[in-house]
Order: structure tokens, then C-alpha cells, then sequence
């Protein structure tokens, strides 16, 4: 790297920051706001866990970017992957009777790691495009079998499924639906289990069962005739790492199994060795119908995405004559698939997994739960190397911070002052490293977190 003279750099740093506030609109961005603050911070390159800004100065990612640099930055295997494909073949289509090896391939990778009885795969580009695809699977599967009636998809309050107008409306969070049109009719959210905020004087288990039965009703009330289809993440991510108590998905497995309801579970956050297991599926024992991996399949290097469809779907939409009338241009393209399939190997020769499961995802989990001693720390929940850290001011109540957002927020904004980066949530902290953090930065970590609570109250 050059080094440039602090001048220098706060010049550069200056430019891009306006070049970027005239032209650029930002997801998610409330853009008076970064005027106000005079700009995005400008992320130049990163090596491993850590992110080195326009300034000069070093970050350590808590989040492995967007919840999917599982194999951590500057991994020369992953580029020269891309290369080489991109030199072979840059681009071509799986449409109109075509494949391409890589796409091929992969997708036998896919059926290879999928939880049992998934072996069918269709790729898009983002988590939103594959969940959109899930929407379309599971109409087109009830309709082949003469139930279009059985239309309507339940999600749950605080899921994230994705930013289109489809995903958007599985997505259970109110300021994803502060556009008209969402959600789109036939998509109902149940409770989720969120035992801090929700769980009451009711033990977790009992929450988690009290919200299955909770699905349940709506399901009465919509009638079972009507509902296709039943989406959640294993660990509930980008709403709050909201981990489900003992006993929550088999009883929601037995109730979709009960009513004749599919089963998606979206692995985008979950998948590629997040919990500690190849996917979320296997660390809480659920047999999905179909799953929804993006992110962490090609370690966020290049966008991809697929649904890995089960024996009971592809039963119907594959195993008999007629067309499913969706694709993307990118489906399946050369150089994301064979990043993705470079990063499935290197997964494997590494050890990554087993190393998040029986190493650094515990050491992980032990070093924020030692927060715990901590008045302002009300709950450290996660597995494996995704976490998130409750702040209260009423440990013993767990009442609501007022204002929302007025203990997190500040404690996220001075960890980035101090070289961490996580993601606020409501009064929560979210963290997602890399896989292939160090135990030094997890220590690091969590040290520059203590002290950033400890500063701000
Ligand atoms: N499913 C899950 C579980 C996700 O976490 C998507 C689908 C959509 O994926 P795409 O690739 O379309 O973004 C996601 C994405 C956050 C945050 O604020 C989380 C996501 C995306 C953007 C921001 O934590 N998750």
C-alpha cells in the first residue's frame, strides 16, 4: 500500500466523500443525515478480519462485512478463482437448454453439503432474488397439484427475507413496510421467539411454545387450505440474533407437517458454518422443504445466491412435464459459481466448520458472555460466531430502553471510534465475524465493547 501523508489522505478522503454525497444514493440511508456528518466513512481494502479506512485507520469487522466475508478478506484462492473462470468463460446463460460446467458443478456441491433430501438447485444473485424464487416455487408447486387456494405465506415479526417488494414483505419489520404496496397481499408474520422483549413473566421454552401455538391460530384462522408455505431463519439475524429456545422448531416443524404447510428456511445468514454446522437446519434439527443460501456462499466475494429445493418440491416442478416460468439473466453465472465453489473447497480442506463449532465459536460465545457482570449487559445470545449483546438499563425488568436505540447507538458509534465495527438493533449490538477470526481479536473484541459501554454510561 502507499502510504500518503495525513494531508494528503484527508484531502482524498474529502473528495470521494463529496463525490459520493452528490451522486450516491446509499441503501438504508437517511442521506440529510450523512451530510450532517459530512460523508460516509470510505472503506479502502482489508486482509483477514480487518478493514483499513481511507485514513489510514484499521477497523476490526464484527460483522465479516454484511453478515458473508465468512472466509475473511484478501483470500488470494477466491480472486484467482474468479480469474481463471472469467478468462475461460465470462458469462454465459443457463437458459434455453444450456449449462455451463461451473454452474453444474456447483450445484453438485450444493446437493452434496445440503441437508438430506435437498439436492435440487436454482441460482439468483442476492438472498432477496432466491426468496422471491421461493415465493414463485411454492405457488407453482401447490398450482401443479391443483391447490392455487394454498397461496399464502407466513413469515414472523423480526425476520429478515430481503429488500425486493416480495422479500420485503416476508420481511417482518415495520420500517421495511414505510413504502405503500408492502406488503404485498397473502403474507402474514407470526410472533417470533424473542424472549427478552417479548417473553414476559414466561420461561423461554415457554415463550418458544407459546409462539408455535401462536403460528398455529393464524394458520386456523387463514385456514390451512390457504397457507403454501412457512418461512424462518434458523437464528433470526439482521432483526436481533434472536436464537429460538429448545422445543421452537419442532414444534413448528410438527405443525406445518400437521396442516400440510411447506417449509422454507433462509439460510443466508445461518448457512456456510455460521451456527457451527454447515447450515442451521442441522444445529436445530429441522428438514426443510427448501432453503435459501447467499452471503457466505461465496464468502460475499462475488453475488450469488440459490434455493436448494427437497424431493417433495422437485417432485412436482422438476420430476414431471411442465416449465417454471422464472430466471434471472446472472442465474447460475460463471465467475460467482466459481467463487462460491472455491470457497465450498477451501471450507472443507480448512476445517472451517469444525473450527467454528468446537473452537473459536465457543471461545466467541464465552468471551461476550463474560460481558455479562456488566449492569448496562441484560443478555448475550448467540451460537457459533453470531452474537448479540442486550443492553438495559433494567436487567431485572427487561423493560424497553427509552429512547429506543439511546444505549446502543452511541456504544456503536464509539466502537467505531475505537476500531470495531458492529451493527446497532434497538438496544442491541449484532456481531458476525469472519470465520476465521483470531482468539487475539476475539479478545480484542470484546475488550473494545466493555470499554465502550463502560465510557458511554
Ligand atoms: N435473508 C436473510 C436471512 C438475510 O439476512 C437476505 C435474505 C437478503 O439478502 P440480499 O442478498 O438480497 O441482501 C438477508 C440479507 C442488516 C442487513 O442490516 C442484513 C441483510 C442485508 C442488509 C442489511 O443486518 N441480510
Amino acid at each position: 500500500m502507499t502510504t500518503l501523508p495525513m494531508n494528503d489522505r484527508t484531502a482524498i478522503t474529502a473528495r470521494l466523500q463529496e463525490t459520493d454525497l452528490r451522486h450516491h444514493m446509499h441503501p438504508f440511508a437517511d442521506h440529510q443525515e450523512l451530510v450532517a456528518e459530512g460523508g460516509a466513512r470510505v472503506i479502502t481494502r482489508a486482509e483477514g478480519s480487518t478493514l483499513w479506512d481511507s485514513e489510514g485507520r484499521r477497523l476490526l469487522d464484527g460483522m465479516g462485512g454484511l453478515w458473508c466475508v465468512n472466509l475473511g478478506y484478501g483470500r488470494r484462492e477466491l480472486v484467482e478463482a474468479a480469474t481463471r473462470q472469467m478468462h475461460e468463460l465470462p458469462y454465459y446463460n443457463t437458459f434455453f437448454k444450456t449449462t455451463t460446467p461451473v454452474a453444474a458443478e456447483l450445484a453438485a456441491d450444493l446437493a452434496e453439503i445440503a441437508p438430506a433430501g435437498l439436492s435440487r438447485v436454482f441460482f439468483a444473485n442476492s438472498g432477496s432474488e432466491a426468496n422471491d424464487t421461493n415465493i414463485r416455487l411454492v405457488r407453482s408447486y401447490w398450482s401443479r397439484l391443483g391447490k392455487p387456494e394454498k397461496r399464502a405465506i407466513i413469515s414472523r415479526k423480526y425476520a429478515y427475507h430481503g429488500s425486493t417488494i416480495a422479500s420485503a414483505s416476508l420481511t417482518g419489520l415495520a420500517a421495511m413496510h414505510d413504502i405503500p404496496g408492502v406488503p404485498i397481499p397473502d403474507i402474514h408474520h407470526a410472533p417470533a421467539p424473542f424472549w427478552w422483549a417479548e417473553g414476559g413473566a414466561l420461561s423461554p421454552e415457554e415463550h418458544g411454545r407459546a409462539c408455535a401455538a401462536a403460528l398455529e391460530a393464524m394458520i386456523l384462522d387463514l385456514g390451512p387450505e390457504n397457507v403454501g408455505a412457512f418461512i424462518g431463519e434458523p437464528v433470526m439475524g439482521a432483526g436481533g440474533v434472536l436464537v429460538p429456545p429448545p422445543g421452537y422448531w419442532s414444534a413448528v416443524q410438527r405443525i406445518c407437517r400437521k396442516h400440510d404447510i411447506l417449509l422454507i428456511v433462509d439460510e443466508v445468514i445461518c448457512g456456510f458454518g455460521r451456527t457451527g454446522n454447515w447450515f442451521g437446519s442441522q444445529t436445530y434439527d429441522i428438514a426443510p422443504d427448501i432453503i435459501t443460501v447467499a452471503k457466505g456462499l461465496s464468502s460475499g466475494y462475488l453475488p450469488i445466491s440459490a434455493s436448494i429445493i427437497g424431493d417433495r418440491v422437485a417432485g412436482v416442478l422438476m420430476d414431471q412435464p411442465g416449465r417454471f416460468p422464472h430466471g434471472y439473466t446472472y442465474s447460475g453465472h460463471p465467475a460467482a459459481a466459481a467463487v462460491a465453489r472455491e470457497t465450498i473447497r477451501l471450507m472443507k480442506a480448512e476445517g472451517v466448520v469444525e473450527r467454528v463449532r468446537d473452537d473459536i465459536g465457543p471461545y466467541f460465545q464465552r468471551g461476550l458472555a463474560s460481558l455479562l457482570d456488566h449492569p448496562r449487559v441484560g443478555e448475550v445470545r448467540g451460537v457459533g460466531l453470531m452474537a448479540a449483546v442486550e443492553l438495559t438499563r433494567d436487567k431485572a425488568g427487561r423493560a424497553p430502553v427509552q429512547p429506543l436505540g439511546s444505549l446502543a447507538t452511541p456504544v456503536r458509534n464509539l466502537c467505531f471510534e475505537r476500531g470495531l465495527v458492529t451493527r446497532a438493533v434497538r438496544d442491541c449490538l449484532l456481531f458476525s465475524p469472519p470465520l476465521v477470526i483470531t482468539h487475539a481479536e476475539v479478545d480484542e473484541l470484546v475488550g473494545i465493547l466493555r470499554g465502550c459501554i463502560d465510557a458511554v454510561e
